[in-house]
Order: structure tokens, then sequence, then C-alpha cells
């Protein structure tokens, strides 16, 4: 796929779905609803006071639940969820690490006993496909087990896209196996998983890959690196939360990306990328969480 209006597309053609919105008191939150009014119906759990003016700035109107405070709020925006009054999640002002200590609740939380992992969809005017990057978001330092969960998440979201063949990079900042870069040993081994078919039919798993190799087939040339992951990536697997987070923003902001972003791995996708999103991103992160639900 090229570019995220093509996932905008197959979200169109999902059933309109009820999204319960922590803590949504902020003017491009409000706007980036407007936006997806075709796709969902939200649920604003947040602070009536503070959210009727601003609603009526932009012209949105929804169904409020009262909730002054934003960590209460995302408490409460997973419990529509979880009691299936609400399909799907998002977050809005609540900070993340609160907002998915409430999705991971023990007693009314999202979880099904996998891990929950967050996924970045990218359009990079400089790359010549849409480029997911994983896990950019939740898990802070994931082991081997967790990047085969994250892996296998991400090619979950890439197959309800509809993707037969998905080529991922396990990025590291060389392509040698170094003993103090646990993170080179990992994508080896994710990579022969991947040669023995342990992720699936049609899934191309290369690493350890410098990133400029994943999205560069110059650069893999240049470095004499057969692959055809090379220079052709859609996913970009990440060593850490810290890397991958300043990865995705850099390419964001420096790159001119249009970009969104979803937790998966729980009952109901949760919409999620940052709080200084424009609305634009909000709008693309609900299209991506509505087209990965079959
Ligand atoms: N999937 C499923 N269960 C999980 C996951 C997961 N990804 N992470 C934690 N759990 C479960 C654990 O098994 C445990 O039962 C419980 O949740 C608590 O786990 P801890 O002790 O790791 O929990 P916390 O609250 O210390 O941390 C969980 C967070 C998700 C809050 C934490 O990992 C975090 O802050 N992640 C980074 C968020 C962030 O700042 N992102 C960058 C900005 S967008």
């Amino acid at each position: 796929m090229k570019s995220i209006e093509e996932v905008v597309k197959i979200a169109m053609t999902r059933p309109r779905r009820k999204m319960a919105v922590a803590a949504p008191e902020g003017l491009n939150v409000l706007e980036g609803l407007k936006m997806a009014m075709d796709l969902v119906e939200p649920i604003l759990v947040g602070n009536r006071d503070v959210l009727l003016p601003m609603m009526q700035e932009v012209g949105l109107e929804a169904e409020i639940v009262d909730v002054k405070d934003p960590v209460q709020a995302a408490h409460e925006a997973v419990k529509l969820v979880s009691s299936g009054y609400a399909d799907l999640i998002m977050k809005g002002k609540t900070d993340t690490p609160n907002f998915l200590r409430a999705v991971l609740n023990k007693e009314y939380g999202l979880r099904t006993g996998n891990l929950l992992s967050h996924i970045t969809i990218m359009e990079i005017p400089a790359y010549h496909k849409l480029l997911f990057v994983t896990d950019a978001g939740m898990n802070i330092r994931p082991d081997y087990n967790q990047k085969l969960q994250i892996t296998q998440n991400a090619i979950a979201v890439l197959r309800a896209l509809g993707y037969d063949e998905i080529k991922i990079a396990a990025v590291a900042s060389i392509e040698a196996l170094h003993h103090d870069m646990p993170e080179t040993y990992d994508a080896a081994m994710l990579s022969k998983a991947a040669q023995r078919g342990q992720l699936g039919k049609g899934v191309l798993l290369e690493g350890p890959l410098g990133f400029d190799i994943a999205i560069s087939r110059e650069s893999a040339e240049i470095k004499k690196i057969k692959s055809p992951v090379a220079g052709d990536a859609d996913v970009i697997l990440v060593p850490d939360v810290a890397s991958g987070n300043i990865m995705a923003k850099a390419i964001i902001y420096f790159g001119d990306a249009k970009s969104g972003g979803i937790v998966v791995g729980a009952r109901a996708p949760v919409v999620l990328l940052s709080r200084a999103d424009t609305p634009q991103q909000k709008y693309y992160s609900i299209a991506l969480a509505l087209a990965t639900i079959i």
C-alpha cells in the first residue's frame, strides 16, 4: 500500500462503531473526532464544563460521560468498552502510561492474554510505500518472546489491511551480531523463525539490519546485503520504545510524514498516538483502528 488514504477507504467499508474517548478536552482531539464522524460515534468521557464550549467551537455533537479527572476518565472509558457499550477506545489528554494502565486493568481492562503492542503507520513522501513502525509506544524494553508477539501483532494488522506479502526489517545499528547489543541477537533469531515459516506464509523478516538498509536499496547494494527486505521494508521492528519513539517522531516531523497509531492485541483496538497530534493524525489513527476490526 502506498497511501493512508487507502487505509481510510478500507475503514469506510467497515460498520460505524461507538468509540469511547478518554479525556478529550483538547481542540485537536475534538477536531479529529469531527473529521471521523463517518467512521465512529464518539462518547466523550471527560469534564462536561470544559467540553461543552469546546464542542460548540468545533461544531461537534456527541454523548458526554461527565468525569473530571483524566486518569479516572481513562478507567471509565475502558469500562464502557469492557461492558460492551462501546466498540473501541481512544486516548485524549490522559498521559500514555496511566491510560495504558487503565487498558491493562486486571478487573475490567481489555487484556486477552496476548501481549498488547503499539504500531505506527506512516506515509512518507521520500519512501515508495507505507511504513509501519512497531513498538514505539508501549513495550519499553521487549525481550525476544515479546518481540515475537509484537511481530505477530504487526502481521495481524497488515493482514487485516489485505497484505499477502509482508516484509519486516528488525533494525539495529549494525548488520552483524554484537555481544553487547542484544537486539542484534533477537533480530537474527526472528529472522531464523521467519525463514522456517514460523511467522506464516508470505512473511519475510530480515535482521539485524541498519535502518538505512531497511529502506534504501542503494545502501544495501553499497554494503552488499542481498535480501528482498532490503530497501523495501513494510514494517520496521525497533529494539525498544526509546529508539522507536525517537525514530518515528523524527520521521513524522522532519520527513513531513502523515501518521497514525494504535495499540493492538487487546479485546478492542486502542487509538493512541501522541497528545500533540494534529486532528489529521487523530483521524488517521481512528481509520487504522477501524480498518483492523474485521
Ligand atoms: N501487554 C499485556 N500485558 C502487559 C503489557 C503488555 N504490553 N505490559 C504490561 N502488562 C501487564 C503485566 O504483565 C502486568 O500484569 C501488568 O500489566 C503490570 O505490568 P508492569 O508492571 O510492567 O506495569 P506498569 O504499569 O509499570 O507498565 C505498563 C505500561 C504500559 C504503563 C509501561 O510499559 C509503559 O509506561 N510503557 C510506555 C508508555 C510510553 O511512555 N510510551 C511512549 C509515549 S507514546
